[in-house]
């Protein structure tokens, strides 16, 4: 036994430094066969699938703690600055094949398995997604964990444990059936439970001035925050990083042992069932309010753990010389979206209510500190929070977040002075953080007409308002403890807190994640904050890791581009990629590529078969559309498309069709949100569209429509390769970026898109004639939606005609009444087609026309796929990561050697 443990010992040091040893398959395999023997549940004579990927992801993990070991020493050691990123969603998949892929021990762990009996791919399958992510925002989130890591800069990833992902999607006869993700059912190998990390955070209770006149914030209900690290290996280094996800629980103290042993044991564990849940699931429903008030314990789970581990870490590093105004040269905070807004007014608390710092010196610190990423513009995403709510869950963040109110309108008044009081009213009320709300008395009272005395509208005196002039405003004299102008409660708005605003205010830089999006974000969203601090502002185009997105995904193409390049560095330097550029008519990479693209089809087409019964011919073209269901996506821009050529194939005779129409397949994928019932509907339709045309014999294998189920970063990683056409078609400035997009290209699909978030710099890199565009721009959808609402749209007779077709039953008895009706406008059905789906439709089949027609040429298309390829190079997170660091976080390589 001895001998094997010090055996074991020697390969896992081996194993731990892949620069300068590359262990064997063999020692690999003994390793593996020791954690299948060592580890609880698992024996080595039961060597079966997904107990042996429990144990090689065992076998790595040794790997990457040792690693993470020795890049957190150099951090400790050399005190760098160091960026935090905080996020609500970490949409990270599986780690196998990414880990041993980045150690470069893909090859030996092949063998070492089949050593075993088994292949790697099956044994890699056996992974459940870790799925603590909803979209394209988390999967951004885990992209810059990989080129952080990758690029060797200090850095971590805070987020939270959801016990349940978002939820597993079930595709049934009505539709979207939502169940609980149990992602962490057979354990997870990958997290490392840190018991020694953890910290008490607070809700409710109230807030108490001290006698030294400070405010303290004491009572409520404590839970405790517990780390669980997930090691995030680099690809050809030994850097390894932590993305530290914290689970919630109750304090020992707090577990009512009288009551359990009275019998009472539910009422005994109440207190440790309210902290679990806080980590139950990703975007629990927030229509009630037991459902908001979880949320924002979510938030403030997420900051407040955070931040104390991250003052914890400098208050360490600074020995015993704390300088506080030294903190933002050590620390930079990333908010990813609004979710983490909180970070703002908790940094504010602790700094001042637990280190006795001034409010000036904290919120230099804060500002210094924090930065904000926005992710939308729609407005019903810009999240706000009920101020009622809040002040009874986070009473002292509330103060703080009044006084930072307070603030920005003197600055507001500053800048603007008090000549023009209805533009300065009008900055105001959007600028400032809270809404709905009176203005503070002196203030308001420059707004009062000269005529009207000071009564409110009941006509009643208002008490105590003070004369005021600029003078005095500027002074610091229109604070809460003036009184407010007397307004009838009752009859008004809800109060409410804009996060969107307190980042922009709180932090020092904003940034859109795609040129178009940025701009949007300076002229329309924030446009009164950009004339204010216009260097506040900036662009970071979103990226992707091109390891995960083609490197281990697409092995048949990679190969195919190293050959041609010479060298595999383009994995680490994308801009290598441009060089196929001078090869894309070449008649053998242009054989060899359409073999690399077909292998990928017949896996696609073997797993659609596995899911969902359909058989595909791997020859048709593969168009795809995989997203969240929304509909500024317009997934049902792309169903109608396809029920539009269903329609002409069937007016047509066999040989017709087929001379007029390239066969297609056509694959949907995508979670609609639980409660969004349109979106909802759009699945339901798509589903039902499938199952007539599928199973139509005149149309055969012309035309077939797929919804793949549950959609996630597995699937995305089996499908996009598989990808010859992908749909990017949001209505023109709603996607703030998209990132599949930038996925689809690098593997060489053509997109077909508008001119919206970032395929209008993908249309740029890989060229005008290898993009299909059509559709409305951005600046002229205003006036389109007019000109929709007043009923001047007339609208074309193929999009009439389409409609028809679907009330008229061809598709089953549902005359689809809500979906068509919400085209029309109809009384009931809300807005008047918002996102223009009818208005792009002529555009969008047109321009399909044009797909079919370059397809048909495979030589055309195969050079216009090479060519997306080769111009996808800017899309790298590693260039995204660059940006950040140097624009907004300020910090520097720091490479283990
Ligand atoms: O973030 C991605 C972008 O590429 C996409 O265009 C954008 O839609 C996506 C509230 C969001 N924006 N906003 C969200 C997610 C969850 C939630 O509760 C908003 N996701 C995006 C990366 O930049």
């Amino acid at each position: 036994q001895k001998e094997r443990v010090r055996d074991r010992m020697t390969d896992e040091e081996l194993l731990s430094d892949p620069s300068s040893f590359a262990p064997d398959a063999a020692s690999i395999a003994s390793i593996i066969k020791h954690h299948a023997e060592f580890t609880p549940l698992f024996s080595s004579h039961n060597i079966e699938p997904s107990k042996t990927f429990f144990a090689t992801a065992l076998s790595v993990r040794d790997a990457l703690i040792i690693n993470w070991n020795a890049t957190y020493d150099l951090y400790e050691k050399m005190n760098a600055k160091q960026a935090y990123y905080l996020s609500m969603e970490f949409l990270q998949g599986r780690a196998l094949l990414n880990a041993i892929g980045n150690l470069e021990l893909t090859g030996e762990y092949a063998q070492a398995l089949k050593k075993l009996g088994l292949t790697l791919e099956t044994v890699a399958s056996q992974e459940p997604d870790a799925a603590l992510g909803n979209g394209g925002l988390g999967r951004l989130a885990s992209c810059f964990l990989d080129s952080l890591a990758t690029l060797n800069y200090p850095a971590w990833g805070y987020g939270l444990r959801y016990k349940y992902g978002l939820f597993k999607q079930l595709i049934t006869k009505d539709g979207q059936e939502e169940v609980a993700e149990n992602w962490l059912e057979i354990g997870n190998p990958w997290e490392i439970v840190r018991n020694d990390v953890s910290y008490p955070v607070k809700f409710y209770g109230k807030v108490v001035k001290g006698s030294d006149g400070k405010s303290r914030w004491v009572g409520g209900e404590d839970i405790m925050a517990v780390a669980y690290d997930v090691p995030i290996p680099g690809y050809k280094t030994t850097t390894t990083i932590n993305l530290r996800l914290w689970s919630t629980k109750v304090p020992s103290s707090q577990f009512d042992l009288s009551a359990f042993n009275a019998g009472e044991h539910t009422k005994a564990c109440e207190a440790q069932a309210k902290a679990e849940k806080i980590c139950y699931i990703l975007y629990p429903g927030d229509e009630s309010e037991e459902g908001k008030i979880l949320r924002l314990k979510q938030q403030y789970t997420l900051c407040s753990a955070s931040l104390q581990d991250i003052i914890a870490r400098f208050e360490r590093r600074s020995g015993g010389n704390v300088r506080w105004e030294d903190f933002p040269d050590k620390v930079a905070i990333q908010m990813n979206d609004t979710h983490p807004t909180l970070c703002i007014p908790e940094l504010m608390r602790i700094l001042m209510d637990l280190k006795d710092m001034s409010w000036e010196e904290a919120w230099r610190i804060t500002q210094r500190t924090v930065a904000y990423t926005n992710h939308t513009v729609l407005p019903e995403a810009l999240e706000k929070w009920s101020f009622d709510l809040m002040q009874r869950l986070l009473p002292r963040h509330v103060e703080i977040i009044e006084k930072i109110d307070e603030q920005l309108i003197q600055e507001i008044i500053s800048e603007y002075g008090t000549s023009n009081p209805e533009m300065l009213e009008e900055k105001l009320v959007a600028m400032r953080i809270l809404e709905n709300f009176d203005l503070p008395a002196p203030i308001a009272d420059l707004f009062a007409k000269p005529e009207q005395s000071p009564v409110d509208e009941t006509g009643e005196k208002v008490e105590n308002v003070v004369s005021i002039t600029e003078k005095n405003v500027l002074e610091g004299e229109c604070t809460s403890a003036n009184k407010t102008v007397k307004q009838k409660a009752a009859s008004r708005p809800a109060k409410m807190v804009r996060m969107a605003n307190l980042c922009v205010v709180g932090g020092h830089a904003v940034n859109g994640v795609a040129e178009i999006h940025s701009e949007i974000v300076k002229k329309e969203v924030f446009n009164d904050f950009f004339q204010l601090w216009p260097n506040k502002f900036q662009n970071k185009t979103n990226g992707v890791t091109p390891r995960r997105w083609i490197y281990f995904c697409n092995p048949n193409l990679s190969a195919v581009i190293t050959k041609w390049i010479g060298t595999k560095d383009w994995v680490l330097k994308t801009e290598k990629l441009a060089e196929l550029r001078k090869f894309a008519d070449n008649e053998d990479l242009q054989i060899e590529w359409r073999a690399a693209k077909r292998n990928n089809k017949i896996k696609v087409a073997s797993f659609l078969k596995e899911r969902t019964g359909y058989s595909v011919n791997p020859d048709a073209m593969f168009d795809i559309q995989v997203k969240r269901i929304h509909e500024y996506k317009r997934q049902l821009l792309n169903i109608l498309g396809i029920v539009y050529r269903y329609k002409k194939m069937k007016e047509m005779t066999a040989s017709e069709r087929k001379a007029k129409f390239v066969p297609r397949v056509c694959i949907f994928g995508g979670k609609a949100f639980a409660t969004y019932v349109q979106a909802k509907r759009i699945v339901k339709f798509i589903t039902d569209v499938g199952a007539t045309i599928n199973h139509d014999q005149d149309i055969g294998d012309l035309l077939k429509v797929i919804f793949v189920p549950d959609y996630n970063v597995s699937v995305a990683e089996l499908l996009i390769p598989a990808s010859e056409l992908s749909q990017h078609i949001s209505t023109a400035g709603m996607e703030a970026s998209g990132t599949s997009n930038m996925k689809f290209a690098m593997n060489g699909c053509v997109l077909i898109g508008t001119l919206d978030g970032a395929n209008v710099e993908i249309r740029e890199e890989v060229g005008e004639d290898n993009f299909f565009l059509f559709g409305a721009q951005a600046h002229k959808i205003a006036a389109l939606r007019e000109e929709r609402a007043a009923g001047k749209f007339v609208p074309d007779k193929r999009f009439e005609e389409v409609k028809k077709f679907v009330r008229s039953g061809a598709f089953g008895p549902n005359n689809y009444d809500e979906l068509m009706g919400s085209l029309e406008g109809n009384e009931g059905f809300g807005r008047a087609d918002y996102f223009l789906v009818g208005k792009d439709f002529p555009g969008y089949i047109e321009c399909q026309e044009k797909v079919d027609e370059a397809y048909r040429d495979q030589r055309r298309w195969t050079k216009m796929s090479i060519l997306n390829t080769a111009g996808s190079h800017k899309f790298s997170s590693d260039r995204t990561i660059h940006e950040y660091a140097k624009d907004i976080w300020d910090i520097e390589h720091l490479e283990v050697i």
